[in-house]
């Protein structure tokens, strides 16, 4: 049985690779930091059978302990602060998390293998917003570095750190540079799912508006549970290397924001939206589009779900988690009644 340490488990992606490698037999480990981490009972309840391991990216020794007791196979770091915008805002704790805790984690590899990294494969999740100000479109494996952001810098010391720990120590160690990918297990902080959620909660009548920033700018979006099985097929190859995960199509905010409230039946969103400078970023990544060609060709890998499809899994699900929830506060009108809660007024102009 293989055995798989992965660090951000209680994160969207550990739960999706959670679930891919319990399925393909392995036993997991999972990294939870906190002394009493509220995200556990969702790693419980998501993937039964994981064994989840206190740890933290800032605290080597807790690696070091980690990394003996699970004697891993793999171990895949996904352990991050992730959110950008937060990244102007916690800097430095941006910094020792998402880029020196890879440093730690390589060096947890290395000290508890007795400098022998060969028996360990490793992935590190790097990231598009390294490209940041992009030098070409689309982006790929080759496209030099710009980040926007102390997160993106971050992740491009990780990036290095990864390549370099191949170069010196001979690791089996891979960065997948992923674009955005997203799903119902997406933070309501990204915007995404802060507009699939808002979609919901107005097309219930529950809220009345989402108040965002940059509309303009262009992502390349995939689905979360299809990227993970990249990540794992990286580390099935015969020799590590780095890839680009991407679906090769880019939107603008404005081009999510017509396929979420389409699919509620809002075709005019625009008394619905608002914008407010505090959403802005101090840099902004304008555009991203990647180019996965390698991934296709060495791993076989390919994007299976489309951004119509993505958006509408992502409103269809909040839809559900937003009526249960305010069935159970008792704010929604019972089937069989007519009245109407009065936050329901704007959202049924904006239909009709
Ligand atoms: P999430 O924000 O959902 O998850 C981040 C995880 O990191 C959480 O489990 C969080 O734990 C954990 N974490 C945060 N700080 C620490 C710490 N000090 N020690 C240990 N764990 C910590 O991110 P995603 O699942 O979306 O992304 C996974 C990885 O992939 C991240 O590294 C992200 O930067 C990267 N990435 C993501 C992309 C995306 O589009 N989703 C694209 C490219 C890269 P807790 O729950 O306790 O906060
Ligand atoms: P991103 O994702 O920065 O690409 O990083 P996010 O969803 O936060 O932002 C995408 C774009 O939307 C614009 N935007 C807003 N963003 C948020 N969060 N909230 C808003 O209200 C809002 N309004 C407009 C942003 O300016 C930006 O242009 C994600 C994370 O998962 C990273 O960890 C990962 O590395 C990259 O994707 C690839």
């Amino acid at each position: 049985m293989p055995r798989a340490l992965i660090t951000g488990i209680t994160g969207q992606d550990g739960l999706y690779l959670g679930e891919l490698l319990v399925a393909k037999g392995y036993e997991v480990f999972g990294l939870v930091r906190g002394q009493s981490n509220p995200k556990v009972a969702v790693v419980e309840r998501v993937v039964p059978g994981v064994m989840l391991l206190e740890g933290d990216l800032t605290d080597l020794s807790s690696l070091i302990g980690a990394v003996e007791i699970s004697q891993p196979d793999e171990v895949y770091n996904l352990g991050a602060i992730s959110f950008v915008g937060l990244s102007w805002k916690q800097a430095e704790l941006t910094g020792e998390t998402t880029g020196m805790g890879v440093l730690r984690l390589l060096e947890a590899l290395r000290i508890a293998g007795g400098n022998d990294m060969s028996r360990v494969r490793f992935y590190q999740a790097s990231s598009s917003e390294m490209f940041g100000k992009v030098r070409e479109t689309p982006q790929r494996e080759t496209t030099p570095f710009h980040p926007r952001s102390p997160y993106g810098v971050a992740k491009t010391f990780g990036h290095y750190l990864t390549v370099n720990y191949r170069e010196s120590y001979g690791a089996f160690a891979c960065s997948g540079l992923l674009f955005n990918h997203e799903s119902p297990r997406r933070g309501i902080e990204f915007v995404t799912r802060k507009i699939t959620r808002a979609v919901a909660r107005i097309s219930l009548g529950l809220q009345d508006s989402v108040t965002l920033g940059n509309l303009e700018s262009r992502r390349d979006w995939g689905f979360a549970g299809d990227y993970v099985e990249a990540m794992w097929r990286m580390l099935q190859q015969e020799s590590p290397d780095d890839y680009v995960v991407a679906t090769g199509v880019t939107h603008s905010i404005r081009e999510f924001l017509d396929a979420a409230f389409g699919r509620v039946g809002i075709s005019d969103w625009s008394e619905l939206v608002r914008q407010d400078p505090r959403f802005f970023r101090p840099a902004e990544v304008d555009v991203l589009v990647g180019d996965a060609s390698k991934a296709r060709e060495e791993l076989g890998w390919e994007p299976k779900v489309g951004f119509e499809e993505l958006i509408a899994m992502m409103v269809d699900s909040d839809l559900a988690l937003e009526s249960d929830a305010a069935a159970r506060e008792g704010l929604l009108v019972p089937p069989g009644r007519v009245e109407v809660p009065p936050s329901r007024t704007t959202a049924a102009r904006a239909r009709s």
